[in-house]
């Protein structure tokens, strides 16, 4: 039995107060699902299993190129992260992981994972770290790592990834996720096909340290920090890499590392199709890479990227198991508050796609019916499936609402006596 952060009395004591509530909205849910032939305790058995990991650095509050603004009780290291994460995973059980960040997270591996275990915790994909410098670090990733243009600083770069793996191997971890800065901030900097075949180069070496049971994962971005030209920019080039490197390789695909307005869930579709879809980095945009909270800005994205997701998954589609993890950056929100209503976020687009009617929606497509398909899609999209997602987070002993329950608790108030605060600290947007 693992421990609990919040006590159990205030979580039982904030959810008998909305059962009565949640018991008649789910019964009359249940009732209308029925009609359209939806069975809705089959949608809640599928929503109580999803699960989303949360990213160790999400915890902390992150910020701009310009400032960062410290919040109260934030975490002062991994251990303080752990404990963050494990309420998340208490109020809302959907999040049983925690994905790592090496070197901000690094500690000695045994310790890590006693801590995780405490809570019922394990760990999602590791993450490296060749965008930035560390204190002792030999050579500098100003210019670049897997692609730079010396051959020590790309060796540098792939023997942390393999430090990842290491590291990872202990903690139960089963794949690495990695992101690189690499890039150009001018016009003929940098010769795009070399550097590129230095990266692939690079990459073989850490794919050749891969466990048997192990998949990596690569994270394209378009842009920034390099705001000319970027080794990994998109998902064509992604697709590449995972094709060049071997059958363990899948493409990474982070909502907010593409241009305003990109068809997303086609891209997510293609990944599908040609077995290349690694998994998640949940947030949501208005502008850029903005690392808003998941849903926040444009839900009906989430749901048409499920949409994909869910029909994949109903038709059987072969190798089909994509990792989610939340990838946000929380500037003016208590983070843990955050993350739980991302996660539910998440699981909301879950439990919306789980609803349309495929067969329908097969007829209006093979029928050239373009208006009754897109209804089809609007017809799940417009249920409102609170009640399903409650109900799961009820029956797994988790809190109905959990932000009210976060803060009867008063958490943040007494981790905030415990932690002193850490002017600057990690940005943490990767
Ligand atoms: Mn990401």
């Amino acid at each position: 039995m693992s421990e609990s952060i919040i006590s159990a009395d205030i979580v039982d004591k904030s959810n008998a107060a909305r059962k009565a509530d949640l018991e008649r909205d789910y019964a009359s849910l249940g009732e209308r699902l029925d009609r359209r032939g939806i069975a809705i305790d089959a949608i809640r058995d599928k929503v109580e299993k999803f699960a989303v990991a949360i990213p160790s650095w999400g915890v902390g509050t992150g910020g701009t190129r310009f400032a960062r603004f410290p919040g109260a009780g934030e975490p002062r290291d991994i251990f303080d992260k752990i404990e963050d994460c494990a309420v998340i995973k208490q109020l809302t059980q959907a999040t049983p992981t925690v994905s790592l960040h090496i070197p901000w997270d690094k500690a000695d591996p045994n310790r890590l994972k006693q801590a995780a275990s405490r809570f019922g915790l394990g760990f999602d994909a590791m993450n490296s770290n060749t965008f930035s410098d560390t204190k002792d670090q030999k050579l500098s990733y100003k210019f670049g790592s897997l692609s730079h243009s010396d051959a020590g600083t790309r060796r540098q770069a792939v023997e942390h990834n393999l430090e990842c793996i290491e590291i990872g191997k202990t903690l139960g971890s089963r794949a690495l996720t990695v992101w690189i800065g690499d890039g150009s901030n001018f016009p003929g900097q940098v010769n795009f096909a070399k550097a590129f075949e230095r990266y692939l180069d690079a990459m073989r070496q850490v794919y050749a340290g891969l466990p048997a049971d192990w998949k990596l994962f690569t994270e394209h971005k378009m842009y920034e920090p390099a705001f000319y030209s970027t080794v990994v920019q998109d998902w064509g080039t992604n697709y590449i890499i995972a094709k060049e490197l071997g059958d363990k390789a899948f493409c990474l695909v982070d909502l907010g590392h593409h241009a305003p307005n990109v068809n997303i869930e086609m891209i997510v579709s293609r990944l599908i199709q040609f077995k290349k879809l690694g998994g998640f980095h949940f947030n949501d945009s208005k502008y850029g890479d903005d690392d808003l909270d998941a849903g926040s800005i444009d839900p009906y994205r989430l749901f048409l990227v499920f949409n994909e997701l869910v029909d994949a998954e109903l038709s059987g589609a072969e190798g089909f198991d994509p990792a989610h993890m939340l990838d946000q950056s929380h500037n003016v929100t208590d983070p843990i508050e955050s993350l739980m209503l991302s996660a539910v976020e998440v699981q909301r687009a879950y439990a919306q796609a789980l609803l349309v009617d495929r067969k329908a929606l097969e007829g209006f497509q093979d029928g050239n019916d373009a208006l009754m398909a897109t209804q089809t899609l609007k017809a799940a999209y417009r249920t409102d499936v609170e009640p399903i997602l409650a109900m799961a987070r009820l029956r797994t002993g988790g809190a109905i609402d959990p932000v009210a329950a976060y803060r009867a608790a008063g958490y943040r108030a007494k981790v905030a006596a415990e932690r002193p605060a850490v002017a600057g600290g990690s940005g943490g947007i990767v």
